[in-house]
């Protein structure tokens, strides 16, 4: 070894060990990388703001906050996802009200079918008085909810066997809903038969024709390729769904209160950004989706809001919300029952 080379060797040898203290130093600004999981394909308005928030949040907090995304259930199905939400595997999580209502039976008041006539009304209720009664509920679980609830939609039906028209059409009809005792109740009481399955599940189970339908936001429809293994559209708008962006409650509590700020306020930026990214793209997806095959057909909705009142749907949910809660959401919406 010649005496330049050893001399190289010692330098870096010395640098070394006086950068111990230094990378030390660097390490402890960037504390806290954080997991952010969810259920929808990274085409969705959902994952492309998130994406967006995530950059925002380590620009503006020069790296101490470094969200990582797991779109597309890569860390396993909503079921899953919730489990490792509550014990901290990851620290953000974005899910249905609806089956966070397995947790926090409050949580599904949201979806009670037909309740929301428009956007207006929905965001009206969620970004007031119902959406803080909910989160309340939530907090309750030892669960963060943000503020601003992202938009997933308002939902139809989809068919690989034939046109949902009207109610006698659903009559037996084999339908995948979310793991959710109101999809469940709501579906039975329309008559049809529901089975429970994560969304991670849904295109192969209507692939291999475990169900013949299915329902989900056209944003959905479209970004999740359901059109690929379902014929049939039905704009049955039966129900409003919204994703509850949710944090660890330790994993939060652990931000310095100046991060906290920051991220909230990014997090609920993007939410009201995705909300009007999805409201835009379901008012162009109905052409796009027929030009990909889909035979798109308008039930009229007074139809099967008068067979749910008869089957008492609306009577015995209220009595399970409590009338407290059902009275915010009548506020928002008009009477229901
Ligand atoms: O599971 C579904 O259908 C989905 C993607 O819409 C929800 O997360 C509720």
């Amino acid at each position: 070894m010649n005496i330049q080379r050893r001399t190289v060797l010692r330098t870096a040898a010395a640098a070394s060990t006086l950068a111990l203290p230094l990378r030390h130093a660097f390490a402890q600004k960037k504390p806290y990388s954080y997991k952010y999981a969810n259920n929808l394909p990274v085409t969705h308005p959902m994952n492309i703001r998130a994406k967006e928030m995530a950059d925002a949040i380590r620009a503006e907090t020069q790296g101490q906050v470094d969200i990582q995304i797991f779109p597309n259930n890569q860390l396993g199905s909503d079921t899953d996802m919730l489990s490792q939400l509550r014990s901290g595997g990851v620290e953000f999580f974005t899910l249905s009200g609806l089956i966070l209502a397995t947790l926090v039976p409050a949580a599904s008041i949201s979806g009670v079918g037909f309740a929301f006539p428009d956007y207006a009304s929905v965001w009206k209720a969620m970004d007031g008085e119902l959406g803080a009664h909910i989160r309340q509920q939530i907090a309750k679980a030892n669960i963060l909810a943000m503020d601003r609830i992202w938009d997933n939609g308002f939902r139809q039906i989809t068919s690989s066997s034939k046109p949902i028209a009207a109610p006698a059409d659903l009559k037996g009809f084999k339908v995948r809903v979310p793991v959710s005792p109101l999809w469940t109740s709501m579906f039975k009481a329309l008559e049809a038969a529901p089975t429970s399955i994560n969304f991670a599940e849904v295109y192969s189970a209507l692939q291999t024709k475990i169900v013949d339908g299915q329902e989900n936001p056209l944003a959905i429809i479209s970004t999740a390729k359901l059109y690929e293994v379902q014929k049939y559209c039905s704009m049955s708008n039966h129900m409003w769904d919204g994703f509850w962006f949710l944090a660890n409650k330790r994993a939060w509590d652990r931000l310095p209160p100046e991060l906290q700020v920051i991220v909230a306020r990014h997090v609920n930026a993007a939410a009201i950004k995705e909300r009007a990214d999805v409201a835009e793209l379901n008012t162009g997806l109905q052409k796009e989706l027929a030009t990909k095959g889909m035979q798109i057909n308008q039930p009229d909705p007074a139809a099967f809001r008068d067979q749910l009142r008869k089957a008492g749907f609306y009577a015995e949910w209220k009595a399970k919300y409590g009338d407290e809660a059902w009275a915010l959401l009548e506020r928002s919406v008009g009477k229901l029952a």
